[in-house]
């Protein structure tokens, strides 16, 4: 298994909309493989997801395991949140593409999503908690999007400056 290497904050690449990937295309050994690549990149890392960009892929799929025994990889192709609760949860996120940066963002509690897992076979799961908060962090990331986005002025400016500071200590 190969480390992917992760691009980072503020690498264009980020901010592209990814290409859905055909299903076909699942079944491909190359493909299988970079799911294998990818999951053992998340673990890594360690994260609890992992979306294609981070790794410069601009195609429309992530890999997340939110488990504490880190034994529950989960694959997501061509996902699309189909319900989003009203009641809301704020969670304390960070990025592995923005690292040192963590900031409270607010997201629907539930979801509903669907998609097709590493078989092609398509799926809808209902996630609460961190699994919902993880999904929605991932799946922006697939529109070019990322949680600094989601802060104030004053919020990201701080956290785009600790990000600085994290850089100049590594
Ligand atoms: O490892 C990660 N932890 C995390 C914590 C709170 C909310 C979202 C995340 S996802 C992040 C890994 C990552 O950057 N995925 O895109
Ligand atoms: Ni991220």
């Amino acid at each position: 298994m190969a480390l992917l290497p992760i691009i980072e904050y503020p690498n264009p690449h980020l901010r592209v909309v990814t290409s859905p990937v055909a299903a076909e295309r699942v079944a491909d050994p190359a493909f299988q493989k970079l799911l294998d690549d990818m999951l053992h990149t998340m673990y890594e890392a360690p994260g609890i997801g992992l979306a294609a960009p981070q790794v410069d892929i601009m195609d429309r799929f992530l890999v997340l395991d939110v488990s504490e025994e880190r034994d529950q990889p989960m694959v997501m192709v061509n996902p699309v949140i189909r319900e989003r609760s009203d009641e809301l949860r704020v969670h304390q996120e960070g990025c592995l593409s923005i690292p040192g940066v963590f900031a409270d963002v607010t997201r629907a509690d539930g979801i509903e999503v669907e998609a097709l897992d590493r078989e092609g076979r398509s799926f809808v799961l209902r996630a609460d908690g961190l699994l919902a908060t993880c999904i929605q962090h991932e799946i922006d990331h697939l529109d070019g999007k990322l949680f600094i986005d989601y802060l104030s002025p004053l919020k990201r400016s701080m956290a785009l400056k600790k990000l600085e500071k994290a850089r100049r200590r590594a």
